[in-house]
């Protein structure tokens, strides 16, 4: 990176210039120019396959439809389910129409639905036949409009009141389709969740602009580029902000070849791979952990791969060495970045990353780095650790409905605090060393403290309780409770079936139970985690 005067570190190259339009225009104009038989999305299971040719028209028919349905301009659809082909018709028919998709984990429990649906003030909610039950469990009296069903494999065309299935829209003749104008730096085009530096999960506020601009910023030969008909793997879960605009938007917007998968599973993720000659991969470090350790790696051929990208949870640097001497694969690099940010800001480069195996990198195009103090909020020289704080035209523009947390992260000069502790060094690479806030991360995905703080304090034999993540090798991270009882019978076992009932897999109290006589906390009442991870 270059370091300035005033200690803002950016990227080697020159800036690019960001259009302000609709996320879908920008995806979908270089649609016409890739060979339109060729293929947008595989669906790696079964083979099905959609060609960009398919995807407009399709696309097209179902944006039409969501109008004819009542869609209007900044309505918001709760998208909940696993990657699919479907998946990214419906988010970019969203899109198209002025609508604004906001995801969730598929695996997410009633209550967890509950609670988005109704946050994001969603009128619509898209998601698969065996989660449907679920999806009409969250909802209850909710103001939700219609749910709509999609990865429909029988031959059910739904069309109830309030039950609609995708097959019939992308049948819609297509006579409402028009491309909404947007006003791209104000209207939302996605709204992912994530808790910042403390509380709640949060709907994180994304505008068209942002989303273009990320994807104009990871697209240079040296960062993320993606050649036209390249095989990718669409393997991480489109809800989450790194495979939906890394992965699935990317993709389509490079003329790519997506192979999508709907979840981890060892014999896929790797005959996937060999089968459809991947090219490139976005991983997260779980996964590159398994491909350095698990015994059927050796069994598939797995020479396609030019580069994989790892990023959303901290790599280290003895898994990426030995990831790289099992597999043969030459480029084994690093990412960083956050869902405020849309999510990448840092990546390494081609030509030099591999020099750097701990470093997530130089800021990309058109961002702005640099390092506080803790303490004073200085701007910090080279080696001085501290923590990183971002500005650009990626940074979200702020928590639905809190303008107060939004206040906090983002100072009045435009700066976003992320919450992580790094350094930058003399050639102005970056190295995340400690997080300052609370957010735990299993497996890549985010796990709030709070959320589970709260579902804890309900059970009538726990008087207090806090949650810190605690180092563990598969995950990553795991969270693990400190408990207070009211009543001495509470066993460990009751607290962790306690939390499996209520929250999905990857916030269980996998990282342990333990019971402490009282919570430490600082004199405004706030949870001394620190102490706790001592
Ligand atoms: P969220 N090293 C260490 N920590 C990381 C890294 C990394 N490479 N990447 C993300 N994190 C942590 O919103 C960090 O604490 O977005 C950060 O604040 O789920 C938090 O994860 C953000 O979590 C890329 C660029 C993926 C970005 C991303 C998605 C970031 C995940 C791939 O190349």
């Amino acid at each position: 990176g270059r370091i300035s005067q005033d200690k803002i570190v950016t990227c080697p190259f020159p800036d690019i210039p960001i259009p302000e339009t609709n996320v879908f225009s920008h995806v979908f104009r270089n649609f016409d120019k890739f060979t339109g038989s060729s293929p947008a999305l595989v669906d790696g299971l079964s083979g099905a396959e959609v060609s960009y040719n398919e995807m407009l028209d399709v696309t097209s028919r179902t944006s039409s439809g969501l109008r004819r349905l009542g869609l209007q301009k900044g309505d918001v659809v709760t998208l909940c389910s696993p990657n699919s082909i479907d998946y990214g018709i419906t988010f970019f028919a969203t899109m198209a129409a002025g609508g604004v998709v906001s995801t969730c984990n598929p695996t997410y429990t009633a209550s967890e639905l509950s609670y988005q649906i109704n946050n994001s003030g969603s009128n619509f909610v898209a998601t698969t036949p065996s989660l449907l039950p679920t999806v009409l469990e969250a909802i209850g009296n909710l103001n939700v409009k219609k749910v709509l069903v999609i990865n429909e494999d029988d031959n059910s065309n739904r069309e109830t009141d309030n039950i609609m299935s995708l097959k019939v829209l992308k049948e819609d003749s297509g006579s409402l389709f028009k491309e909404e104008k947007v006003n791209a730096k104000e209207d939302l085009a996605v709204l992912p969740y994530s808790s910042g530096t403390t509380g709640l999960p949060k709907g994180v506020m994304l505008t068209h602009y942002n989303i273009v601009a990320n994807l104009a910023q990871i697209t240079h030969p040296e960062i993320m580029y993606l050649h036209e008909g390249e095989p990718n793997l669409g393997l991480l879960p489109f809800f989450h902000i790194y495979g939906m605009v890394v992965i699935l938007f990317h993709s389509l917007f490079s003329g790519g070849k997506c192979v999508v998968l709907p979840k981890f599973e060892p014999e896929s993720f790797l005959s996937t791979i060999q089968k459809y000659r991947i090219s490139t991969a976005n991983l997260v470090p779980p996964i590159i952990l398994f491909l350095s350790k698990h015994p059927l790696v050796e069994k598939y051929d797995l020479t396609s791969i030019r580069s994989v990208f790892s990023g959303a949870a901290p790599l280290g640097p003895d898994v990426l060495k030995e990831a790289k001497e099992r597999t043969g694969i030459k480029i084994i690099r690093q990412g960083y970045g956050l869902t405020e940010t849309s999510p990448v800001t840092h990546s390494t480069l081609i030509s030099v990353g591999m020099d750097y195996p701990a470093s997530i990198g130089v800021p990309i195009q058109n961002q702005s780095v640099k390092i506080t103090d803790l303490s004073t909020g200085q701007s910090l020289g080279p080696q001085e650790e501290g923590e990183v704080c971002i500005a650009g035209p990626n940074v979200m523009k702020g928590y639905l409905n809190l303008p107060d947390a939004t206040s906090k992260c983002i100072t009045d000069d435009g700066w976003f605090h992320t919450g992580d502790i790094g350094y930058y060094d003399n050639n102005g690479f970056f190295y995340i060393t400690d997080r300052l806030k609370e957010l735990i991360k299993v497996k890549g995905l985010q796990v709030a403290p709070a959320e589970l703080e709260g579902v804890l304090q309900h059970h009538p034999k726990i008087a207090d309780a806090a949650v810190i993540g605690v180092p563990h090798e598969r995950l990553g991270e795991a969270p693990r409770a400190f408990v207070v009882r009211r009543d001495e019978s509470l066993s460990e076992e009751d607290v962790m079936s306690f939390v499996k009932e209520r929250l999905s897999e990857h916030k269980w109290l996998t990282g342990g139970v333990q019971f402490i006589q009282e919570v430490p906390k600082s004199a405004s009442g706030k949870i001394l985690r620190r102490n706790l991870k001592k």
